[in-house]
C-alpha cells in the first residue's frame, strides 16, 4: 500500500513536473488569418511544436485581434506578448534606421530586396537588441503600387484626396503630393473605404486583395515603389528562458519561415494583382508623368532619410550598393 501510495505521489510529481516545463507564448500579428505573412507564420508555430514535441505553444492571434498592428512592438517590450510580428518601417519616426525599406525606389525588385535586407541586419538587429527583442525572421511584402477610387494620371490628380498611411514614410508621400494623410492599419482599411474615410493609398496586391478593396478603388498603377519587410520580433527574457534545445528548434523553425516566406510573397505577387483584375480593377503600370512624379517624391525623401539616418544610414547605403 505505502509502495502504491508512493508511485503515486511520484507519478503526480513527475506530470506536474512535465507540465510545467511547457512553454506557453502569445504571438500577435496585425494581418488577417488568410494573408500569405500570417499563414507562414501559423506554418512557423506548427513547426516549432512539432519540433519541441510540444513544450514551446506559441498561439497566433491574427488580424490585430489580441493588439493592433502599430501596438505589437511595445507589447513584446514590455513581456505582454513574448513574441510578435511587426512591420519595420511602421517605427521610422523612432529611428529612420527602420525606415529603410519604405524608401520609395531604392529597392524595387525581390533581388534588390533581398541585398537590401541583407545591408539592413547589422543595424536593425543592434537597434531591436537595445529593447530588449530579438529578430528571428523577416519578409517582404510584394512590390507596392498606388490605389485609387478615381484615374491618376499625375500626382496633381491626388492634390487634397484622403490618403491612407501605415507608416511615417507613406504619410510623407501623401505630404509631397498635396494628398491628406490619415493613418490606417491593414486590419481596418476596409471599413476605412467603406466610409470614405480614405480615397488612395499605396500597398501591396497582397493587401488590396485580403481587404477587397475593388468594392471602392477602381485603379491600381504598379508603381513597384519599394517591398517593406515584416519581421517577427521575440522578446530576448523569453528566448532566454527557453532550454537550448528549445532555443535551436526555434532558431532553425525561424530561418525556414524566413526562406518560404519570401518564396511565397514572390510567387503570389502575379496572383494578386490577377485578382485584382478579375474583380473589376484597371490595373496599369503608372503614366510616364505619374513616373516621373513619384521619382521626384523618391529622390526627395532618399535626401531626407539620409540626413536623418546619418553615418548608419550611409554605412546601410554603401552595404547595399556594394
Ligand atoms: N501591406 C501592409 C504594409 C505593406 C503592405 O503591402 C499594409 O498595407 O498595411
Amino acid at each position: 500500500m505505502k509502495t502504491c501510495l508512493r508511485t503515486l505521489v511520484a507519478a503526480i510529481g513527475f506530470t506536474a513536473l512535465s507540465v510545467s516545463a511547457q512553454t506557453k507564448w502569445d504571438m500577435p500579428t496585425g494581418y488577417a488569418a488568410a494573408n500569405f505573412h500570417t499563414e507562414n507564420i501559423s506554418q512557423f508555430a506548427a513547426d516549432v511544436d512539432k519540433a519541441t514535441a510540444g513544450k514551446l505553444k506559441i498561439t497566433v492571434h491574427a488580424g490585430g485581434s489580441l493588439y493592433k498592428a502599430n501596438e505589437i512592438k511595445r507589447a513584446v517590450q514590455g513581456g505582454q506578448a513574448q513574441i510578435g510580428e511587426i512591420i519595420f518601417g511602421g517605427y521610422a519616426n523612432e529611428n529612420p534606421l527602420f525606415g529603410t525599406d519604405n524608401v520609395p525606389f531604392l529597392a524595387t525588385s525581390y533581388a534588390e530586396a533581398k541585398k537590401l535586407a541583407t545591408a539592413q541586419k547589422p543595424a536593425l538587429e543592434s537597434l531591436l537588441a537595445k529593447q530588449g527583442l530579438k529578430v528571428l525572421f523577416s519578409v517582404p511584402w510584394p512590390p507596392q503600387g498606388i490605389y485609387s477610387a478615381k484615374p491618376i494620371n499625375s500626382a496633381a490628380d491626388l492634390k487634397g484626396v484622403k490618403w491612407r498611411a501605415y507608416s511615417p514614410q507613406t504619410s510623407r508621400i501623401a505630404e509631397l503630393v498635396g494628398a491628406q494623410p490619415v493613418t490606417i492599419q491593414a486590419a481596418e482599411l476596409s471599413q476605412a473605404l467603406a466610409t470614405g474615410a480614405v480615397a488612395a493609398f499605396m500597398t501591396s496586391g497582397a493587401t488590396g486583395y485580403d481587404s477587397k478593396v475593388w468594392e471602392q478603388v477602381k485603379y491600381f498603377y504598379d508603381t513597384q515603389a519599394w517591398l517593406p519587410k515584416n519581421a517577427v520580433l521575440v522578446s530576448q527574457k523569453a528566448f532566454d528562458a527557453l532550454d537550448k534545445p528549445t532555443q535551436d528548434a526555434l532558431l532553425k523553425a525561424a530561418g525556414e519561415a524566413e526562406t518560404r516566406g519570401w518564396k511565397s510573397s514572390e510567387e503570389k505577387t502575379k496572383f494578386y494583382l490577377e485578382q485584382l483584375t478579375k474583380n473589376g480593377m484597371n490595373v496599369a503600370a503608372p503614366s510616364a508623368a505619374l513616373k516621373a512624379d513619384l521619382k521626384k517624391v523618391g529622390d526627395t525623401m532618399i535626401a531626407e532619410w539620409l540626413k536623418t539616418a546619418g553615418a548608419e544610414g550611409q554605412a546601410t547605403l554603401d552595404a547595399y550598393k556594394k
